[in-house]
């Protein structure tokens, strides 16, 4: 019988440790994905929710919504957020194909090289609602 709550116990201890080490392991794994996200290179970012319509009420759909720039500099959009989402040249009723992304994975960016001044559209082919735009200025 005494040897059957040994068992018991070492089986109990055992399976504690288990759970202590898979919840530290989780901790430190979230840990190290949640930093590289940061991403200090993006000039533009798609926020988390941005998929849902409502952005638009704050013009944060695209972050920020609005940037000057000189000429001849490049422009970085991070998608931050877990759904797909596009960088698209015009507006949404009339495209002008200057740039396009194509289907933003998360956590993917998208650079495009500004060459010549003017203001420049944009939008996401996947959520009509997301806008934004780009003054590129004389250097
Ligand atoms: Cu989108």
């Amino acid at each position: 019988m005494w040897k059957k709550r040994i068992a018991y116990s070492l089986i109990l201890l055992i399976v504690g440790m288990i759970l202590v080490i898979t919840i530290f392991l989780q901790n430190a794994t979230v840990k190290d994905i949640d930093e590289p996200r940061i991403s200090h290179m993006a000039d533009v970012i798609m926020s988390t929710k941005v998929s849902r319509p409502g952005c638009e009420t704050t013009d944060s759909c695209y972050t920020p919504s609005k940037i000057m720039i000189k000429q001849g500099s490049l422009v970085t959009w991070m998608n931050e957020d877990s759904a797909f989402h596009t960088v698209t040249s015009g507006f949404y009723d009339d495209p002008n194909e200057l740039f396009d992304s194509g289907y933003l994975d998360p956590h993917e960016s998208f650079t495009f090289s500004f060459e010549d001044i003017g203001t420049y559209n944009y939008f996401c082919t996947l959520h009509p609602w997301m806008k934004g735009q780009i003054i590129v200025e004389l250097d």
